[in-house]
């Protein structure tokens, strides 16, 4: 089949159709055996995954005017994800695999690692260059046929250079230290009289942390997120 658009004009258009959500495309990668990427309906094992994500505020503009955030049902992020991004997968051929919904998981932040320049913080949220910790998953784009995507780069992960460590002496639980992120001491603060900060800023922890901080999520956005851990499954 002769290819009329190039390469990067596919992925450019494909990064189009996703910001008109306030998504963007968080690279891609070929699966291997051990990256736990389950097989097609067919039983082939897909070729192309290609990660959505979120940084900053631009998703949770456009996620607040949906009908998922107003019809007082459970998981709106969730559900608004699923129908967004199953929609734009129906629209290039794809199908759609999501961060939640389990147990089990898909292991997303394994992916993440092979699809873009992020890397383990010690809060235990993968920490990129740019976006800092302000940024999540949203889902991922299954492939049959090997799609082009950009290769991943090869930036240094910021925590590498950062000596003073302030994501792990700010939560005022002591809930993540060096030793750990206590996630039990976290839930029982943020939802005790004493957890207003927590509860109404976002994880201190995070906030905390001097990379991306343009990409700092709002108090509204903070508070969501922030309500739906409290609140029991992940958010
Ligand atoms: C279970 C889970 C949790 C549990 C963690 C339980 C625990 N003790 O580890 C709880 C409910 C505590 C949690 C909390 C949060 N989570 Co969470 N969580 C998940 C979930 C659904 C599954 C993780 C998993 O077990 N995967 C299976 C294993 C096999 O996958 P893996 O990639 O190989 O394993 C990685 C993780 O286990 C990770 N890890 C280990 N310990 C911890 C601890 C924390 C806090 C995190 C975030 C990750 C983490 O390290 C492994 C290697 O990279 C993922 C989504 C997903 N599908 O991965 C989100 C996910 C990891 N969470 C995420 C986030 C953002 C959060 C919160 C910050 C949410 C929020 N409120 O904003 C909070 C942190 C609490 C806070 N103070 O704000 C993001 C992280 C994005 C990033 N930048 O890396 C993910 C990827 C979801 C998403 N949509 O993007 N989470």
């Amino acid at each position: 089949m002769t290819c009329l658009i190039s390469d990067r004009a596919r992925w450019t258009v494909l990064q189009a159709t996703v910001a008109e959500y306030g998504l963007i495309l968080r690279g891609g990668f070929r699966p291997e055996e051990g990256d736990g990427v389950p097989n097609l309906p067919d039983g082939r094992p897909p070729a192309t995954i290609i990660l959505i994500g979120n940084a900053g505020a631009a998703m949770f503009e456009h996620f607040r005017r949906s009908s998922e955030a107003a019809d007082g049902l459970a998981h709106p992020l969730d559900r608004w994800s699923g129908r967004v991004i199953d929609g734009i997968a129906r629209g290039v051929g794809a199908s759609g695999l999501y961060p939640f919904g389990g147990p089990p998981w898909h292991p997303f932040q394994r992916w993440a690692q092979r699809a873009e320049d992020v890397a383990p913080s010690p809060t235990g949220m993968l920490i990129h260059p740019d976006y800092g910790l302000w940024h999540a998953y949203r889902g991922a784009l299954v492939f049959a046929e090997a799609v082009p995507f950009p290769p991943r780069g090869r930036r240094r992960a910021p925590c590498r250079d950062c000596v003073d460590r302030p994501c792990l002496s700010t939560c005022p639980a002591g809930a993540l230290t060096a030793d750990g992120y206590d996630v039990g001491q976290c839930r029982s603060h943020v939802v005790s009289p004493d957890g207003g900060a927590c509860r109404d800023g976002g994880c201190q922890a995070r906030a905390a942390c001097p990379v991306g901080r343009a990409f700092r999520y709002g108090p509204d956005q903070a508070a969501f997120h922030m309500a739906a851990f409290a609140g029991g499954p992940p958010a």
